[in-house]
């Protein structure tokens, strides 16, 4: 590398004194426009081996919310027109089985077969969410869900709660499910669980009178960095024949989603 400057040269004027001032001064700004280039890196959340800018970054995005994150997981509010209950939305479920005459006939009388409504035999409240199966022909599987789309922290670690209480005709059911998740759907519609809950029961239950059971499950996994929606649901199924008075009914009160802690993985 040259003592001399490229410009002196051509200048032909400039001492070899003012010439290494120069270069000082020069590659001081240098340095000085680098620090600020990484302190602008870190204060966008860009990867940067400063830990102080890092922790900032890390407390300042990822603080999860520690309220109640379900609405009306009481069942207390109605809805308005079609819904029963506001902000959760029911679907009675066709369920595939026995020949293509079966089917065809199980489509036809599918929302006769199963209903989600109310009931005051409710866990908190006055009211909870009660899911009836109705008569038919044959044994034959009632499915139907109630769900609702619940916003969510990327990354925080989430818990749900509930209580249910199983009312069969003692005997006159093949067996009962009910199946709580909480999930995400991926851009592929396909649905990944972080919570899900499975209860089943068998000929042969007796359930105690106003008997709720308590549920609680925290996520596998903390809610995924592109993710800012979940779903929260509820599927019953029940195989009977059903038609008597009472029918098998499923109750379900005090759903809950909150986030475990305060503070959720980092994103960046
Ligand atoms: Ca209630």
């Amino acid at each position: 590398m040259s003592n001399e400057h490229p410009d002196k040269k051509v200048e032909g004027t400039r001492h070899h004194h003012d010439d290494y001032e120069q270069r000082i001064y020069y590659l001081e700004n240098e340095i000085k426009r680098i620090i600020d280039l990484l302190k602008e890196c870190c204060d966008k959340g860009k990867h940067c081996d400063n830990e102080k800018y890092y922790e900032k970054e890390k407390s300042a995005c990822h603080a999860c919310r520690t309220t109640e994150l379900v609405k009306n997981g009481g069942f207390e509010v109605p809805g308005d027109g079609e819904n029963t209950f506001k902000f959760w939305t029911i679907e009675i479920i066709e369920v595939e089985n026995g020949n293509q005459q079966q089917q065809q006939q199980a489509a036809k009388r599918q929302e006769e077969l199963a209903s989600i409504g109310a009931t005051d035999d409710s866990y908190e409240g006055v009211v909870a969410a009660q899911f009836t199966t109705e008569g038919s022909a044959e044994r034959t599987e009632k499915k139907a869900r109630i769900f609702q789309e619940v916003p969510v922290t990327s990354g925080c670690l989430y818990r749900l709660s509930f209580a249910e209480n199983f009312l069969p005709l003692l005997g006159d059911f093949d067996f009962g499910e009910l199946t709580a998740r909480v999930y995400y759907t991926g851009p592929d519609s396909t649905q990944y669980d972080l919570i899900k809950i499975f209860i089943r029961h068998d000929p042969g239950f007796e359930p105690i009178p106003t008997g709720y059971t308590y549920h609680q499950k925290v996520a596998d996994a903390p809610v995924p960095c592109t993710v800012s929606t979940v779903t929260v649901e509820f599927l019953f199924n029940i195989s009977d024949i059903g038609g008597q008075d009472p029918d098998n009914e499923w109750h379900i009160d005090g759903v809950s989603l909150r986030s475990e802690y305060a503070t959720a993985i980092c994103c960046s």
